[in-house]
């Protein structure tokens, strides 16, 4: 049997808000996390395409909410989804709630769009217990609905020690650590996205 596979991502559009995004007749798979934690990374690694979202080792790159057409093949079916770039979120070192931190129009985004099945929060695996993360990830909790999956995944695994490596896994058993230097680790973010979207279990 075949993996999965995405087959085909090309960037469709910008957006500034929900009210300029595009309608909502696919199931969207949303990046969100700090800035530079790698959310345009992942998103080519992924998609194995090197410069699909534009990625740069300086903060706050990103930011519009940006849309990729993707195409997972397996067993011969296609199974279409989009994917969403946003804007990274600021640096916890402000003692500001995180609503205003983050911007607005993101915030209403994140609530409302009802195209959104699958929330991908990409969190820095050397600084596992960052406020803002924790703040997120509560923040998520109080809306997301029961079509909705969450997932934690730990970028730049690659940075860590085996020590550290332990205990990520030990404090974080759950969640997903990949490493985008490395294109490691995307096997099991693609079949949470596909049995979450299309019921596909277990995949090969
Ligand atoms: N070593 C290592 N570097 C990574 C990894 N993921 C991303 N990076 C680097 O981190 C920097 C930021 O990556 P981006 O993908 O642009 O981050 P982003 O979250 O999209 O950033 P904003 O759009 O600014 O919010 C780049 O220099 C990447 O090469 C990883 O897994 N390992
Ligand atoms: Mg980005």
């Amino acid at each position: 049997m075949n993996n999965a596979r995405v087959v085909e991502s090309k960037f469709i559009k910008s957006a500034q808000s929900i009210n300029d995004a595009l309608p909502e007749d696919m199931s969207e798979v949303v990046f969100l996390g700090r800035s530079n934690v790698g959310k345009s990374s992942t998103l080519n690694g992924l998609t194995q395409r090197k410069n699909l979202a534009k990625s740069s080792s300086t903060p706050g790159k990103t930011q519009l909410i940006n849309f990729f057409e993707t195409r997972y093949i397996y067993n011969e079916t296609n199974y279409p989804v989009r994917f969403v770039d946003l804007p990274g979120f600021g640096y916890a070192r402000v003692s500001k709630t995180l609503k205003e931190v983050w911007q607005k129009n993101l915030v209403e985004f994140i609530e409302k769009r009802v195209s959104i099945r699958v929330f991908i929060h990409l969190r820095d695996a050397r600084h596992p217990n960052a406020k803002i993360d924790e703040d997120v990830e509560n923040y998520i909790s109080e809306f997301i609905r029961a079509d909705q999956l969450y997932i934690t995944v730990f970028t730049k695994y690659d940075k860590l020690n085996q020590k550290e490596r332990a205990k990520l896994k030990k404090d974080f058993p759950k969640s997903i650590k990949i490493s985008n230097l490395k294109k490691d680790g995307y096997d099991r973010v693609h079949n949470q996205i596909l049995k979450a979207i299309f019921g596909l279990e277990e995949l090969s």
